[in-house]
């Protein structure tokens, strides 16, 4: 098993869950070290592999196996041209009175992103529902 930290459209209430087979683990959670989170061209969200710039950002955290996280990484098209990368990041449950650090998986995207056709929406804290209702196509 494994556990996988996301941010985005597979966050629970949002547009990919129904991909998402993984079982939620109880708390709220972020990610240890800020990093930049855009909604990118106003619609994809897309956290990149620059820790130190940007917020700590919110997520959820799941306990997934190998044929959830294989069908996630089909959809966010890993090791494809535009797609993401699966990397590890380190995140805190903070709704306890003394948090607790996890290593997960993560989906990143390539910093360059950003020099493509916008709007891109950002840094942000977390991407919210109305993100993905407001800025779809
Ligand atoms: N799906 C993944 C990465 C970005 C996205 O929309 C996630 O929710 O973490």
């Amino acid at each position: 098993m494994h556990l996988l930290f996301v941010y985005g459209s597979l966050k629970e209430g949002f547009p990919n869950f129904h991909v998402n087979r993984g079982q939620r683990l109880p708390g709220d959670y972020r990610t240890l070290q800020p990093h930049p989170l855009y909604v990118v061209g106003g619609r994809l969200p897309c956290l990149l592999p620059l820790p130190g710039q940007g917020l700590r950002v919110r997520g959820q955290l799941f306990r997934v196996d190998d044929v959830a996280l294989a069908k996630m990484d089909r959809l966010e098209r890993i090791g494809e041209p535009g797609g993401y990368q699966r990397a590890r990041i380190a995140v805190e449950r903070i709704d306890l009175p003394t948090p607790t650090l996890h290593e997960a998986f993560v989906y990143l995207q390539d910093p360059a992103l950003l020099d493509g056709p916008g709007p891109h929406l950002g840094p942000l804290a977390e991407y919210l529902p109305e993100h993905a209702r407001t800025l779809r196509w």
